[in-house]
């Protein structure tokens, strides 16, 4: 059974994969658990009807489950979770959250306008966290040896952060963080990762319209 997605079209070139990275999440998740899909990119900047009528909120990614097109990448997980058990991607609960906070306070900071706003520090912290419990727990991976679904809702998050902050603040994770170093050329790495990640260039295209906004 090949499963249907409409994920984010590139931003500027509406043929070619875009930068959601909740949309990249449920991807890996289908390429981790070798599910086949056919994909429908959609141009967010011009949404047509036929993707208003399946996802009224007008977002992706959204997914078709028995005739009904369903919203929202946490949500989408857990139906995959169920319907696909192997291999099993669930995440213990006590790891659920961890690096939970990376990713509004990344959003923060990459559109800081001001330097003293302790939008970094923030994120530093919790990047700092991360890095403690990767050491603690021995890694590879958030859950230890498995990669898990909390895994694959951060990774694609870090993408973006490394790309975003790169280019827009001359900023990189700082080497003292060799765990979290560690994390991403494991995760980064991996097939599902590398076939299913938006360009380079198309992130930073995304990233333009927010942080210029
Ligand atoms: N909570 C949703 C968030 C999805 C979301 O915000 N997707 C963005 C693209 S990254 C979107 O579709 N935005 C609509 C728009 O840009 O008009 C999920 O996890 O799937």
């Amino acid at each position: 059974m090949t499963l249907e997605i409409c994920v984010k079209a590139a931003t500027g070139a509406p043929e070619i994969l875009g930068d959601c990275p909740f949309c990249h999440r449920v991807l890996i998740t289908l390429e981790e658990k070798k599910i086949p899909y056919k994909l429908h990119l959609v141009n967010l900047s011009n949404k047509p009807q036929w993707f208003l009528d399946i996802s009224p909120e007008g977002k992706v990614p959204v997914v078709k489950f028995d005739d009904k097109w369903v919203p929202d990448s946490d949500v989408i997980v857990g139906i995959l979770e169920e319907k696909f058990p192997e291999p099993s991607l669930i995440t213990p609960p006590e790891f659920a959250s961890v690096g939970s906070k990376i990713f509004p306070t990344f959003f923060k900071f990459v559109k800081s306008k001001d330097s003293n706003d302790g939008s970094e520090q923030a994120l530093l912290e919790e990047l700092k966290a991360l890095n403690e419990h990767l050491e603690k727990n021995g890694g590879p991976f958030i859950a230890g040896e498995k990669i898990t679904a909390v895994d694959l809702s951060l990774v694609p998050k870090l993408y973006h952060l490394k790309i975003a902050l790169g280019h827009f603040k001359k900023w990189s994770v700082p080497e003292s963080l060799t765990h979290v170093h560690n994390y991403i050329k494991a995760t980064f790495g991996r097939e599902s990762f590398e076939k299913t990640k938006a360009a380079e260039q198309y992130v930073i295209a995304g990233w333009e319209l927010k942080v210029n906004a």
